[in-house]
């Protein structure tokens, strides 16, 4: 999954996305790279980022999706939280939703279960802007993580979303200190008794440049070695900024798990 960042305040593209072809020139790249979905957000969701008002949001979303559907064969996503863009970009022709805040907006569990979309579910708690003040979990990283979207799953299922509508996140970088998404990359096979596919996204957070001491634009290295990880401990979908490089770590840790595969 390459990110398609369409927010002024992007803090890895610097904002040059936003406009309509800068975002044509950059999807066209993720999909020669090997990008197989393309995740579009207007919406900044990095720790401290100030939410970004709905007819902003449609502005910067609606005319990119109507150009990705009508211009790539892609999967196109939507990471929203608002359910009136999740209903105006299925109807534009979005082929997925991914809401870091799991259908908590109201309206927004309603609003997904009427599109008929794959939806994502990720974990955080509270809101981007206070997510990283000192978070707190009284169970082991896993375990919350796992609760909550267990709980997640059921509500969507209430709803009418059927389970092979939903992808699951642990949601690395929200809510949760570096030593929480060390062990909880490390604790990741806990998520596999959830049986539903799963996306992962640490390209370029602050979980690689604190470790390394490095800035955002010198995180391919570490962003690199968590990818492998996320695919060797069960990760479905990669959401990265790096797709070609991404790709050719994905292919390799895949060669070598196919061996242990054919030969056990
Ligand atoms: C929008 N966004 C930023 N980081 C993300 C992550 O880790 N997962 C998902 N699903 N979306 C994300």
């Amino acid at each position: 999954m390459g990110i398609l960042n369409v927010t002024p305040d992007s803090f890895s593209d610097g904002g040059h996305h936003d406009a309509l072809d800068a975002a044509r020139r950059h999807a066209e790249r993720l999909l020669t790279e090997g990008a197989a979905i393309i995740d579009v957000g207007g919406e900044s969701t990095r720790p401290g980022a100030e939410g970004v008002p709905l007819e902003r949001e449609r502005e910067r979303v609606l005319p990119v999706v109507e150009m990705l559907v009508r211009e790539f064969d892609a999967l196109v996503s939507v990471d929203t939280s608002a359910p009136e863009i999740m209903t105006e970009v299925a109807a534009a022709g979005a082929g997925m939703i991914n809401d870091v805040r799991s259908l908590t907006r109201p309206g927004a569990l309603e609003a997904a279960a009427a599109t008929d979309l794959p939806v994502c579910l990720m974990h955080m708690l509270g809101e981007p802007q206070t997510m990283q003040r000192a978070p707190h979990y009284d169970q082991p990283i896993e375990t919350a993580v796992v609760d909550f979207l267990e709980s997640q799953i059921a509500r969507c299922e209430r709803a009418g979303i059927s389970r092979e509508r939903l992808i699951l996140d642990p949601g690395f970088g929200f809510a949760k200190t570096l030593e929480h998404n060390l062990r909880l990359l490390n604790r990741m096979d806990a998520l596999e008794a959830l049986e539903l596919p799963l996306l992962v996204g640490m390209s370029r957070k602050s979980m690689v440049g604190k470790t390394l001491g490095r800035g955002v634009d010198e995180r391919l290295p570490g962003s690199l070695a968590l990818a492998v990880m996320a695919v060797e401990r069960g990760g479905h979908i990669i959401r990265v900024h790096d797709v070609a490089p991404t790709v050719d770590a994905v292919n390799m840790t895949w060669a070598v798990l196919q061996e242990r595969i054919d030969h056990e």
